[in-house]
């Protein structure tokens, strides 16, 4: 992988030195773990600037989904050689990772392994390459919740991978904690973009930012944004309205942002959009969160589908049920709002004290549509941190 930055190569080289020393042994059979929770974005990552290895075209914000996760488990295979040795012609070369219920490659089937995927195969090996090329990964997760819901298992996924590798090296006792956890947002931003989002340690992360950075030696952060103690309350569930793949990928669309007549515009205002929900999110002004979170999905799709090819992620029901969700919300007086991922399901987020309300929503619209719809709760359970095994 090119284009790392010089931080995390020195990191990288701090791991080497450790192996060299044998400080980090690893042997046959050597495991971590990791898992990380989902993400939902509030201002959504759409778009990467060009000629960057996985920067985006704008800061983003989400609220932690710490119900829905990922758990992974990696296992080291193969003969090692002392790290001198690594570069002599006998050195074991072919690097593999084998997964099974990797959901995140969206190849669920129960009980089985598959060579990964060659981004994933990449992506390991970037990693590894530096402080250990002639290990071989064997990895195997899973999500709590289903694959092509609407729940960005990327984001889940790649944090955990990157989690599970740092425990294996154990990097927590060789580490600062600002060092590990720059390893690790760093890792998980390069295996996939809205993951840096799920790669946090520190617990109660519940608003967290990836930020653009302007004059810093980094060109972005991630970080757990100070919120009021009232989001602790807010509660999230998805519809679910269509639960296949998308023909479009996150990693394609992010590609073709940039044809849209509105991305600029999109852009530009931003920065602007951002100050605003993390002041509302500080001050639990709860009408100008859910405003900004309802236009930035609206604001996305316009994106998405009018570029060239337009990539429509939505179907016919989305806008039927968001509007009679606004509807009942509006007329019940609800602190609730809706936002989209790249699909047609529908997140809903309220607090907590309307539970029975949006259960009676829910009840109305599928008896009067004569319509099931599933539903899958976020059951908070713990608040945050990448390492809640
Ligand atoms: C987000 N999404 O902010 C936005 C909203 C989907 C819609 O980030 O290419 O899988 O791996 O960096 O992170 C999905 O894109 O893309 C995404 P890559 P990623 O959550």
């Amino acid at each position: 992988m090119t284009d790392i930055p010089h931080k995390l190569k020195t990191l990288q080289e701090k791991i080497l030195s450790l192996r060299k020393n044998n400080i980090i042994e690893l042997q046959h059979g050597d495991e971590g773990y990791a898992s990380a929770p989902s993400n939902i974005a509030l201002i959504k990552y759409w778009g990467k600037q060009e000629g960057k290895n996985q920067i985006p075209a704008n800061s983003s914000l989400s609220f932690t989904l710490d119900g829905f996760r990922s758990y992974t488990k990696v296992t080291t295979l193969g003969r090692f050689f002392p790290v001198e040795e690594q570069n002599t012609p006998h050195k074991f070369t072919n690097q593999f990772a084998l997964y099974s219920d990797l959901n995140v490659f969206r190849s669920f089937k129960k009980n089985s392994e598959k060579p990964a995927p060659e981004k994933i195969n990449h992506f390991i090996n970037s990693i590894l390459s530096p402080f250990a090329p002639e290990i071989a990964l064997y990895v195997e997760s899973h999500n709590n919740f289903p694959t092509a819901c609407g729940i960005a298992s990327s984001a889940s996924g790649y944090a955990a991978l990157v989690g599970a590798i740092a425990n294996l090296l154990q990097l927590e006792k060789y580490f600062t904690q600002e060092e590990l956890q720059y390893w690790l947002s760093e890792w998980a931003r390069l295996g996939s973009g809205s993951a840096t989002r799920s790669s946090l340690l520190q617990k109660n992360s519940l608003f967290v930012a990836w930020r653009l950075r302007e004059n810093s030696s980094e060109e972005t952060t991630t970080e757990s944004l100070q919120y009021h103690e009232n989001w602790k309350q807010l509660k999230h569930c998805v519809l679910i309205l269509d639960d296949s793949e998308k023909s479009v990928s996150s990693s394609h669309g992010h590609k073709l942002a940039h044809t849209s007549p509105f991305y600029g515009v999109r852009v530009a205002g931003m920065p602007f959009k951002y100050d605003r929900m993390t002041k509302a999110i500080k001050e639990f002004d709860f009408e100008s969160v859910k405003h900004i979170t309802e236009e930035e999905a609206f604001s996305m799709h316009a994106v998405m589908q009018t570029g060239t090819p337009p990539a429509c992620y939505l179907n016919s029901q989305v806008a039927v049920v968001i509007s009679k969700f606004i509807q009942y919300r509006d007329a019940h007086h609800l602190k609730a709002f809706w936002t989209l991922d790249a699909g047609p399901n529908i997140h809903i987020l309220y607090l907590a004290e309307h539970e029975a309300f949006m259960e009676q929503f829910i009840f109305d619209y599928q008896k009067i549509n004569n319509q099931e719809i599933k539903i899958l709760h976020n059951k908070l359970e713990k608040l945050g941190t990448i390492f809640a095994y």
